[in-house]
């Protein structure tokens, strides 16, 4: 199976209860290794472009908002089938409808503040590293 990357968002709801410790263990326990991580604070551009597949959508403002609304933890992370891995390691975008053990399960607050990103396709975690690292930033 091919290694991949996929690129992950510990969200503001995550940081603000201080879960990211406990999002990155399931992360781990998963067997998705971190190869790259930093805090930051996402500037309203950083947003405004990182879901701009969503523009047209009623919830954009919303979530837009949400997102430079406290700091963020933005990582690299690697396994076989990482994309897919890690999206099955979140749960479904709404914690109502995620399974036992997944991180939106186990700490989302609700379909808006859900605790974690993780790229759809091995082509927009391209492209969404790319927005946030540089290569010699990604350590394996
Ligand atoms: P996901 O890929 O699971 O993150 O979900 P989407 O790409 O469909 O949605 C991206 C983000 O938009 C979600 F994480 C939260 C937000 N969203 C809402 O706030 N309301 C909705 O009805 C759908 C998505």
């Amino acid at each position: 199976m091919p290694i991949e990357h996929t690129f992950s968002i510990l969200k503001p709801d995550a940081t603000k209860r201080n879960l990211t410790g406990a999002i990155n263990a399931v992360i781990e326990k998963a067997g998705l290794r971190i190869v790259a991580q930093k805090r930051i604070h996402m500037t309203l551009d950083q947003a405004q472009t990182f879901y701009s597949v969503h523009k047209e959508r009623p919830f954009f403002g919303e979530l837009v908002e949400f997102m430079i609304s406290a700091p963020v933890v933005v990582q690299v992370l690697e396994s076989e089938n990482a994309v897919l891995k890690y999206r099955e390691v979140m749960g479904a975008t709404n914690p109502a409808n995620a399974e036992d053990g997944t991180i939106r399960k186990l700490f989302a607050l609700s379909v808006g503040e859900n605790s974690a990103h993780g790229s759809d396709s091995v082509e927009n975690a391209k492209l969404e590293i790319a927005q946030f690292f540089s290569g010699n930033e990604i350590v394996g």
